[in-house]
């Protein structure tokens, strides 16, 4: 069988020097700080490493090269959450307002064969609706037992609201499911009655504070569990201005103290026309702002994940991008399964290897630390890119940017924000490069692989430094504040 194509950024093709910047390189300062802080304060082990390498979730470094996939096999929940209205996916875990088609586990083992031979950087099977996964559990677990047998380089991932997980979680351990996210929104069960109405537990229905003590009880116990398993666990956790934003540091030292490995702190998405309570009622989502700051609270703590895209429950692709409409029922079933494990395996070494050659470059271009201002300011910056940890996409092309936070030692991961694609059909939309702009304006600059005169004249009118390069992220983010803001301190 002619193996498929690698990813379209492996060491073989990547040109990792810097070719098009419009800067200029300071030869004996050098550029690079590239960051290898994290949100925790603790180092993560060889070992845990190695767990996390290629799950593109719980590795903010993965996400740039592996994909994972979802399939909808769960269609029941056994909650109701004030963000969730019955006709969509669960909003714990997938965007509000998307529908999935419902899979047989039968149907859903053929569609992850079918991607792992099309996607060979397609590492994660994750359940994650388009109900709740544990109030499905055969569903669920006849998936996972049919992918295994058939595909043990695939990663297994489960995510739920957590109510029936301490009755599973042997299960979960026996399948070999080494990733499990939990969504906890409070620990405060006063707090969690404006966010769950009811909770149906062991064939009754409890309302109010009585339901959602039993909720958090069983969460709790849920994560204990999975800790004593040693099953890694990633908590989910929603954010509600005026409902639990200021209880997100309790929430985040009590998962910690239970042993989440990573907290991820979602924006609520609630709008009227998803017909959901919060939705219907004037409950708004916090700014990026007001997450970051949250976010920013809470990092002293644990890891943090803020790459996340709330995905679909039958997501598939890199994170940010959406194949899912490759892979409809209709089109995987005719389909034939070309899953390979050799020809996985070359591509994911290839993948490594360009890894390495980014990492290598930016270790060689790390600044000497006498240069360092101890007070260096931080800044913003907006990144186009379509994967690869690299400056690699063309402005007209994004329909996201990645935020940095900037200073003199290190270049960090702070957010994606989404943007209406500029460039449609070759022909710029005046209404949407302003929206463009208003999205990134609080950013120093702009980091593009290419952007038209008339879109660099605007985003320079508006503030905004435009770098084109196209090289390593924290390369060109670290050389533009070298050059731009380091300067200006004097
Ligand atoms: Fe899926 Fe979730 Fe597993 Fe990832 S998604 S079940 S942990 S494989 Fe990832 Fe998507 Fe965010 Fe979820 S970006 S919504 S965190
Ligand atoms: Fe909806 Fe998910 Fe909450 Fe169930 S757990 S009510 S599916 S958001």
């Amino acid at each position: 069988m002619t193996p498929p194509p690698p990813p379209s950024f492996t060491t073989t093709n990547l040109d990792i020097t810097l070719t098009k910047t419009q800067t200029q390189v300071k030869p004996s300062h050098g550029s690079c700080g590239c960051s290898t802080k994290t949100d925790t304060a603790s180092a993560i082990s060889e070992a845990m490493q190695a767990r996390i390498d290629k799950h593109p979730c719980y590795s903010e470094e993965a996400h740039h090269h592996y994909a994972r996939m979802h399939v909808a096999v769960a269609p029941a929940c056994n909650i109701q959450c004030n963000y969730c209205n019955r006709k969509y996916d669960c909003a714990n875990e997938s965007r509000p307002g998307v529908v999935s088609e419902l899979l047989t586990p039968e149907e859903a083992a053929h569609k992850v064969l079918v991607v792992a031979g099309k996607i060979p950087q397609m590492t994660v099977l994750g359940i994650a609706g388009p109900g709740d996964p544990l109030a499905n559990p055969e569903k669920t677990f006849r998936t996972f037992e049919l992918v295994a047998e058939k595909a043990p380089d695939i990663k297994l991932c489960l995510s739920t609201n957590g109510l029936m997980l301490p009755d599973y979680v042997d299960r979960i351990k026996q399948l070999n499911i080494d990733h499990v996210t939990i969504t906890i929104n409070m620990i405060d069960p006063e707090i969690g009655a404006k966010i769950y109405p009811w909770v149906h537990y062991r064939r009754k229905r409890y309302r109010g504070l009585e339901g959602v003590k039993i909720l958090h009880e069983r969460q709790m116990e849920g994560l204990q569990a999975l800790q004593e398993a040693d099953i890694l666990c990633k908590v989910n956790s929603v954010l509600i201005p005026g409902i639990n934003d200021e209880h997100m540091p309790e929430v985040n030292q009590a998962i910690r103290a239970r042993g989440a490995f990573l907290h991820n702190i979602m924006p609520l998405i609630s709008a009227p026309e998803h017909g959901t309570y919060f939705g219907l009622h004037g409950q708004r989502g916090p700014t990026p702002k007001e997450l970051k700051a949250v976010q920013d609270k809470c990092a002293g703590n644990m890891k943090l994940m803020r790459h996340c895209r709330q995905c679909r429950a039958d997501a598939v692709g890199l994170l940010g991008e959406d194949r899912s409409q490759e892979f409809t029922k209709t089109k995987f079933m005719a389909m034939s399964a070309d899953y390979d494990l050799a020809t996985r395996a070359a591509v994911h070494l290839s993948i490594e290897q360009t890894k390495a050659a980014i990492a290598a470059k930016k270790a060689a271009t790390r600044p000497p630390a006498p240069t360092v201002p101890a007070n260096s300011p931080k800044v913003l910056v907006a990144v186009s890119s379509k994967g690869g940890g690299l400056v690699n996409q063309h402005f007209g092309h994004a329909k996201e940017f990645m935020i940095y936070e900037v200073d003199a030692t290190s270049a960090t991961f702070v957010s994606h924000r989404k943007v209406a694609d500029y460039c449609q059909s070759g022909y710029g939309e005046e209404a949407t490069l302003t929206h463009i702009i208003n999205t990134i304006a609080d950013c120093k600059a702009l980091l593009t692989a290419k952007v038209g005169p008339c879109p660099q004249k605007q985003l320079q009118a508006a503030g905004l430094i435009v770098i084109e390069a196209y090289d390593v992220i924290e390369t060109v983010a670290r050389q533009f504040y070298d050059e731009h803001i380091l300067v200006t301190q004097g």
